[in-house]
């Protein structure tokens, strides 16, 4: 690893020598900052104001105890955590992610890829992300509830409608949102836009809920089309994960004209050659909160394969990653791209990793990376904001409409910014610089104080 800048090379030295754990957040911030080469190279101000330095340092990070008592009456703990990364264009905003596998370092990559992502959306939101070693797998509703209950006792003490304003992530969807924004409420006495993704009965935004995996097919779309004057129509497409990103991403995708063969869960995948059948996914998914596996038993002519990397070996036009961080490797790039895959877009964060990227960069395959081409959540969630400010509803015509022109945007944007910067076709270097540019200016407009 080196940097052509000793700039860059002495920040992502300190950077990994004081967090040497955590290889998810060093991976995620060695990817920005070799982007930003061209930029810093152009800009002595950033060295000068010592913006790189300040951009990997989270403003805050809190972590507490989260004590709930399960069904038989155990006390149970967890850990919690919210990361407040980056203020500059907004409150900080970003999901909250409940799995057993979520540490400090999961929770600082995903609020580091935030702030950049949230910039994209060219709307006012910071950087943030939280969550949890909790597992929600197994749990009854009770369960669930008193364990949002007592994780928002302490996240209350930290977040508002103006300062940082959570949403979901995964194991986080509108039935998480309702327990944890009724116990804001109960402790606060306020009525208040202080989570996204709530349910449309009480603050919520219409296509909110189809947000990130709709936004991920507007950004592909457009990308076929102004990179290779094509489209999803007649396309082959294999999409990995079965949650909320990937059920919409199937969804828009097969409206679009292609044909999703292949969905997965963690503990394996299903192929249906047909084009999968998404009303019994969401049966089996959003209503039974069941496997993906069940879906063989009730859908002729599919499969089911243990073991969820092996779907990356079905022939495809367009892979979709949807589930979770580094799912995506060296090998199962290779495996994609000899099958003939033309495009690759990640719906998850930081799905693939660094040699996969630069496996399908190296193969000419079109590739988008995660903060631009999932920011259509995000930027919902702040079209969401926009609504309870003024306390009005939009039809879903209006937020979709409007999330099509963001997503288009975005794609622009990142573009623009590679040609700019001598890095043409490079959509990771367009995002990482078109996200940061933003965030920088703010920064040194509003001085030295944090
Ligand atoms: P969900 O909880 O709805 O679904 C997650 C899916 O990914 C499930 O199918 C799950 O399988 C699978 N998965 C999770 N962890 C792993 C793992 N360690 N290995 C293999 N599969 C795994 O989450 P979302 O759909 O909301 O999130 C999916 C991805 O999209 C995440 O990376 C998230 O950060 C990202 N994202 C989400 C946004 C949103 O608005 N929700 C916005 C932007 C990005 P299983 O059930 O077996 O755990
Ligand atoms: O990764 C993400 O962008 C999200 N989980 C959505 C965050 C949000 O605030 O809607």
């Amino acid at each position: 690893m080196a940097f052509k800048s000793s700039y860059l090379q002495r920040v992502y030295d300190g950077l990994a020598e004081r967090n040497a754990e955590q290889k998810e957040f060093l991976q995620a911030a060695y990817e920005v900052l070799e982007s930003l080469e061209p930029v810093v190279e152009q800009n002595p101000k950033l060295e000068e104001e010592g913006i790189i330095e300040r951009i990997v340092e989270p403003e805050r990070i809190i972590m507490f105890r989260v004590s709930w008592v399960d069904d038989a009456g155990k006390v149970q703990v967890n850990r919690g955590y919210r990361v407040q990364f980056n203020s500059a264009i907004g409150p900080y905003k970003g999901g909250l992610r409940l799995h057993p596998s979520v540490n400090l370092s999961v929770i600082k990559f995903l609020g580091f890829e935030q702030i950049f992502k949230n910039s994209l959306t060219g709307l006012p939101i910071g950087g943030g992300k939280g969550g949890s070693d909790f597992d929600p797998k197994g749990k009854s509703d009770r369960e669930i509830m008193r364990f949002c209950q007592s994780f928002m006792t302490e996240l209350s003490k930290h977040i508002g409608a103006d300062t940082d304003v959570p949403a979901g992530d995964i194991g986080v969807g509108g039935r998480e949102i309702g327990y944890l924004y009724g116990q804001y409420k109960r402790l606060r006495n306020e009525f208040t836009g202080v989570l996204t993704g709530k349910g449309l009965s009480y603050g919520g935004s219409l296509a909110r809920t189809e947000a990130t995996g709709y936004g991920l097919c507007y950004y592909t779309e457009e990308m076929l089309s102004c990179m290779k004057n094509d489209s999803f129509k007649g396309k082959t497409v294999v999409i990995s994960g079965s949650g909320n990103v990937a059920i919409y991403a199937t969804e828009k995708a097969t409206q679009l004209g292609g044909k999703v063969v292949a969905l997965s869960d963690s503990n394996g995948y299903i192929h249906d050659p047909n084009g999968v059948n998404l009303d019994v996914v969401k049966q089996i998914k959003e209503v039974e909160r069941g496997r993906i596996k069940e879906y063989v038993d009730r859908v002729p002519g599919s499969t089911y394969t243990e073991g969820c990397r092996g779907i990356w070996s079905i022939k495809c036009d367009i892979a979709l990653p949807c589930a979770t961080q580094n799912e995506l490797d060296e090998e199962s790039a290779k495996t994609l791209i000899a099958n003939g895959v033309m495009a690759v877009a990640e719906g998850a964060n930081m799905p693939s990793t660094p040699e996969a990227v630069a496996a399908f960069q190296n193969a000419g395959i079109l590739f988008a990376p995660a903060k631009a081409s999932n920011a259509g959540g995000v930027a919902t969630s702040a079209l969401e904001m926009s609504q309870n400010s003024e306390r009005l509803h939009w039809t879903f015509e209006e937020v979709d409409g409007k999330l099509q022109t963001i997503m288009k945007n975005i794609f622009h944007a990142c573009d623009d910014a590679a040609k700019k910067y001598g890095h043409e076709g490079n959509l990771v270097v367009g995002a990482n610089i078109a996200g940061f540019e933003k965030v920088a200016d703010a920064m040194l407009a509003q001085g030295v104080a944090y």
